[in-house]
């Protein structure tokens, strides 16, 4: 057992004292390096670390230079937000520098916000979305037994909060039917999930006997206890007929006394660094002196600042920045999507009817804005833990009792993860559930592509009877989400995002579920939302526009910085079409703009055709005119998201102004032709 070298064929591994020493180095290493990306998951990475050293260091059989070596002992990280743990233990291991590690949740590193399998060695599958890795591990370990000539072993690292997914309990449930007696279960009992402590959010205990009606052979350990854990280990892989798994106990936050037990360091990076040095003098590693915590702290500047500096060379150019607040007039406001989610709630929740559903994300998508000034509320809220399957089907319940569920969860899990409840009991029973669709769009920033929702559009509104809304800023989110709530009877899924995006509405636009705003730029202005007028599209007389542009969401914002630039380069007229509400969508006003403009540019922040693809639709079959149309679509260009800073992101995948203007251009020549 232990770390093989390719060259002379010798195996190595840490004594007991080596690994405290190493658990210690590796502490430092992951709260500079989340303390220089601002952001990723101290409490979680630091709970895991001496059973982390443990295995990599001592453990497991496997070649870090030849991460893909068949008979290689396989880790799967089920708890992917472990990643800066994962990330040092696989550098310290010798898979590469440890420095690398500072390019942490940076745009184009191999350190994603969560572990991404194709981009660095040693990740044995790409996660972040829990509940996923323990049947993965089930799948290796049924592939090991299929070959008499294997001989390795899997483990899998979970956390006890994510052991509220169903999917993890169908994973132990396969593994005891089948005796996997060379799978070991990691569990990372630190007892706190993001919204607090797991025994009051959802409990899981009894947990060992739960594992044992399984069918598992259970070990309980002090997750900090160097000989417990190597014991436990030992024990695991010397248990016969049965998997093992290990219950660690442990503290979140472990060797930094103001992160330790406390459910708010779940994932938050040191904000100054005073906090961080307090945190490095807790942990009491002698070699991160300041110099050296300054030289580290650099990497991660110098590789920030590089990327940027690409990424605004990659923007397309004019004769003068259009950028957002870049010059002296048509200044804008920003405010998070998320935060005109959380006032609707507040403003509408004294109806009796609102019950909200938790699912451990809870601040996080501003839900909890509903009750946090009003206790009288704390009755009708409700939390399922981390579980979206099952709070789709609760919510479902609680609709056809009359009533009104809101739910909610990042965009990835609340459209994906129970789709199935979604098609089924939500939308073929067609019952009154309001859905929150938190993080939409790549602009979500350094938690990387498995946070970053892009295909929800799709497949919400693929489904009959579901009502889809995509606001296009925090004002206008607060109006689609009490339309959606109290105006449409049914299902209703209202898309918001995580960063702050530019306020280009007022409480004055007009809005009207359903029916789209058309918006005319009509000169420069102090503020930027004064700039353009808005008219409801059934308002709406066509003026002899150039092009038009069809968004929704926080790409309206940008398609109007497009017909500012279009206008002030080139004289070009725009229509950009707001349509907030996808489904049911304005056809009328789709038509109107293609039928007027002949010239079509769709565009969001989705996989590319998601949302444009509908549109198009609607022309194609509702088409009343003779004349061709020129027709593209902005939009990420069918592939996954990346972490990285949200403005450099929204350059690299292509969905500016500058690139919408830059297509229009484009298409207005191809038109001339
Ligand atoms: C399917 C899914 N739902 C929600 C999340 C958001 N999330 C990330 S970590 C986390 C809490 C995990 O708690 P736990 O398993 O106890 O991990 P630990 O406390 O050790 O970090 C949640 C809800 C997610 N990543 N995946």
């Amino acid at each position: 057992m232990g770390i093989i070298d390719v060259d002379t064929g010798e195996e190595r591994k840490l004594s007991k004292e080596e690994l405290v020493q190493a658990a210690r180095e590796l502490r430092a290493w992951a709260v500079t390096a989340i303390h220089g990306a601002r952001s990723g998951h101290p409490g979680g990475s630091l709970s895991i670390m001496d059973v982390g050293v443990a295995l990599y260091l001592n453990v497991l059989r496997h070649k870090p230079k030849d991460p893909e070596w068949p008979g290689r002992d396989r880790v799967y990280w089920s708890a992917g937000h472990k990643a800066p743990a994962l990330y040092v233990l696989l550098a310290k291991a010798g898979y590469f520098p440890l420095e690398e590690c500072m390019k942490l949740r940076q745009l184009h590193s191999p350190f994603q916000g969560h572990p991404h399998k194709p981009k660095l060695a040693g990740v044995e599958v790409s996660s972040g979305s829990l509940g996923q890795g323990l049947g993965c591990a089930v799948g290796a370990a049924f592939a090991e037994r299929l070959d008499p000539n294997n001989n390795y072993r899997i483990y899998c690292i979970t956390g006890d909060g994510e052991h509220q997914e169903g999917s993890i309990w169908e994973a132990i449930m396969s593994a005891g039917h089948y005796k996997l007696d060379n799978l070991c279960c990691i569990v990372d009992k630190n007892r706190l999930q993001i919204d607090g402590p797991v025994e009051e959010v959802m409990n899981i205990d009894p947990l060992a006997e739960k594992y044992r009606a399984f069918h598992w052979h259970t070990i309980e350990i002090d997750g900090h206890d160097m000989d417990q854990i190597l014991a436990a280990f030992e024990e695991a892989a010397a248990t016969k007929g049965k998997p093992t798994v290990i219950i660690a106990n442990t503290i979140k936050g472990k060797g930094v006394s103001f992160m330790e037990n406390v459910a708010g360091w779940h994932g938050v990076a040191t904000s100054t660094r005073e906090q961080l040095d307090q945190a490095l003098a807790d942990i009491g590693e002698p070699s991160f002196t300041k110099e050296r915590v300054d030289e580290l702290l650099a990497i991660t500047d110098r590789y920030r600042e590089q990327k940027h500096a690409e990424m605004m060379d990659k923007l397309p150019k004019f004769s003068r920045s259009y950028w957002w607040n870049s010059g002296g007039t048509m200044k804008c406001e920003m405010d998070a999507t998320r935060n005109g989610f959380g006032r609707a709630l507040e403003e509408i929740g004294d109806d009796e009817r609102i019950v909200t559903i938790h699912a451990d994300i809870s601040g996080s998508i501003r839900i909890t804005q509903f009750e946090e000034k009003h206790p009288e509320r704390v009755s009708r809220v409700i939390s399922v833990g981390i579980a979206e399957q099952n709070m789709m089907s609760v919510a479902a319940g609680l609709a056809l009792a009359g009533r009104i569920p809101i739910t909610g969860t990042y965009g990835v899990f609340a459209s994906g993860r129970c789709w199935d409840q979604i098609r089924t009991t939500v939308c073929y029973t067609n019952v009154n559930v309001k859905i929150g669709g938190a993080h939409g769009g790549i602009s979500v920033g350094p938690d990387g592509a498995t946070h970053q929702s892009l295909e929800e559009i799709s497949c919400m509104s693929i489904l009959p009877n579901m009502h889809v809304s995509v606001p296009c800023d925090a004002v206008e989110t607060t109006k689609a989400t009490k339309a959606s709530i109290l105006e449409v009877v049914g299902p209703a899924y209202v898309r918001f995002a995580r960063e702050a995006t530019p306020v280009v509405t007022t409480e004055d636009t007009p809005y009207i579920f359903g029916t789209a705003n058309i918006i005319r730029y009509r000169g420069e202005a102090e503020k930027f939302v004064d700039a353009f007028e808005v008219i409801p599209s059934t308002e709406y007389q066509g003026e002899g526009e150039d092009i038009a542009i069809i968004a929704c969401g926080p790409m309206v914002p940008e398609a109007m910085r497009a017909a500012w630039i279009l206008k002030e380069e080139k004289g070009i007229e725009t229509r950009v079409v707001n349509v907030h509400t996808v489904k049911p969508i304005d056809k009328e006003a789709i038509v109107a703009a293609a039928r007027d403009t002949g010239l079509v540019i769709t565009a969001e922040e989705h996989q590319v055709g998601g949302f444009g693809n509908i549109v198009a639709g609607v022309i194609a079959r509702h088409k009343d005119f003779d004349e061709p149309l020129l027709m593209d679509m902005v939009g990420v260009q069918d592939k996954f998201g990346e972490s990285g800073e949200p403005w450099d992101l929204m350059i690299e995948f292509g969905l500016c102004a500058e690139h919408i203007a830059e297509k229009a251009l484009r298409l207005l020549e191809q038109k001339k032709k």
